[in-house]
C-alpha cells in the first residue's frame, strides 16, 4: 500500500474519524515502544512541518526515522530509461530505490512540480518512479500536483472547529511573489469533494484549476461573494494551471483582510504555512482569534500518525 493521493483511501470521512482517535490514544497512553520499523524521509525541496511531524509521528509510532536531504547531500539521479550516463547524474533511480528499499520499512518523498514542463508535472514523472522502483510503502510529502499529508490535516482541522453540519468551505487564491505549484490547491480541493461541505473556489481569471481536481467545487470569480456566510477561508496561492507555473496577477485586492471576513459567518481562518504575513493575510486575520493555522499546523502530526499507523504501522 501507498500513500500516494486520495485515491490510496478507502473512506476519507473514516480516516478523519480514525486519525482524532489515534491522535487522543496516544496523548493518554504515551508514544508506542520501538517497533523495530524504520522510515526514510527524502527531500528534493525544503520542509518544516513536514520534516518534524513526520518524525514526530514516527516516535509516536516507535518508528525510526532518516533524514534524507537528496538534492543537497546525494548523487544526482538520472530519471530517464536507457540513458548513457556521462553527464551529470550519477546514480540511477533504480537503483536509489532499491537501495532504499533494503534499508527502510516506508519511504516517504518530496518532490514539488518544476513550474516549466506541464507534462512532466502532471504525470508525476518524479514521484511515481520512487512508487515504480520502491518495494516498499511510498508516501507523498508533497509531489509535483498532490499534498495529501496536509489535505489530511486540513480535513482533520476543519472536522474540530465546524460549527454546522456541512460547513461552508472556501478556498481562495491569494497573491504571492513567487511562482508556487498548484499541489496544495489540488489536493484540498480533491478531498474537500469528498467531505459533506459546501465547497466553494475563488480566484482570479486564469487561474482555474486542472479540472480533474475541482469536481464538486462551484468556482466563483468574486472574492467578496465567495466569502458570504463562509465558515473557513483557505487561503493559498497558486501559479497559474493553464498558462502553466506563470504569475499572471499579483493583485493586492485578494489579501485576506478584516473587512472580507466580516462578510463571512465569523469564518476561521486557514494556510498551511509558510505564510507571506500582509501579502495572503494580514496580520490582524492571521492574529485573530479566528485564525486556526497553529492547530492545522499541529494536526500535521495527526495526519502523520495515521497514514504511518496504516502503511507500517
Ligand atoms: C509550497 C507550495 O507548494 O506552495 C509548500 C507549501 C506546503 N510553498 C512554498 O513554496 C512557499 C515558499 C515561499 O517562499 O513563500
Amino acid at each position: 500500500m501507498n500513500f500516494c493521493s486520495i485515491d490510496d483511501v478507502d473512506d476519507p470521512q473514516s480516516w478523519v474519524d480514525e486519525a482524532i482517535a489515534l491522535k487522543n490514544e496516544i496523548e493518554t497512553y504515551g508514544p508506542h515502544v520501538y517497533t523495530g520499523k524504520s522510515i526514510c524521509l527524502l527531500f528534493f525541496n525544503p520542509s518544516l512541518r513536514t520534516r518534524l511531524s513526520m518524525q514526530k509521528a514516527a516516535f509516536n509510532l516507535g518508528i525510526q526515522s532518516f533524514i534524507f536531504n537528496l538534492n543537497q547531500e546525494g548523487w544526482q539521479l538520472e530519471f530517464e530509461d536507457g540513458t548513457v550516463m556521462n553527464g551529470y547524474t550519477s546514480e540511477h533511480i533504480k537503483e536509489a530505490a532499491g537501495v532504499l528499499s533494503s534499508y527502510f520499512d516506508a519511504i516517504g518523498v518530496r518532490s514539488f512540480a518544476s513550474l516549466s514542463n506541464q507534462e512532466d508535472d502532471y504525470s508525476e514523472k518524479v514521484f511515481n518512479q520512487f512508487v515504480k522502483h520502491c518495494s516498499i510503502p511510498v508516501i507523498n510529502m508533497e509531489s509535483a500536483t498532490l499534498h495529501p499529508l496536509q489535505s489530511l490535516a486540513d480535513m482533520i482541522t476543519i472536522k474540530e472547529f465546524a460549527k454546522v453540519d456541512k460547513p461552508k468551505v472556501v478556498l481562495s487564491w491569494a497573491p504571492h511573489p513567487k511562482a508556487l505549484p498548484q499541489a496544495v490547491a489540488n489536493s484540498f480541493s480533491q478531498w474537500a469533494s469528498h467531505m459533506d461541505f459546501d465547497f466553494v473556489i475563488t480566484h482570479p481569471e486564469g487561474y482555474d484549476l486542472h479540472p480533474e481536481f475541482v469536481k464538486g467545487a462551484t468556482l466563483e470569480y468574486d472574492q467578496r461573494k465567495a466569502f458570504e456566510g463562509a465558515d473557513f477561508i483557505y487561503a493559498k496561492n497558486w501559479s497559474s494551471y493553464t498558462d502553466y507555473g506563470q504569475v499572471l496577477s499579483q493583485d493586492k485586492k485578494w489579501i485576506v483582510d478584516q473587512q472580507k471576513m466580516k462578510l463571512t459567518n465569523q469564518a476561521k481562518f486557514m494556510h498551511c504555512l509558510p505564510v507571506r504575513r500582509n501579502v495572503i493575510v494580514t496580520d490582524e486575520v492571521i492574529d485573530s482569534d479566528d485564525s486556526i493555522v497553529m492547530q492545522q499546523a499541529a494536526h500535521r502530526v495527526t495526519s502523520a500518525n495515521l497514514v504511518l499507523r496504516k502503511l507500517i504501522g
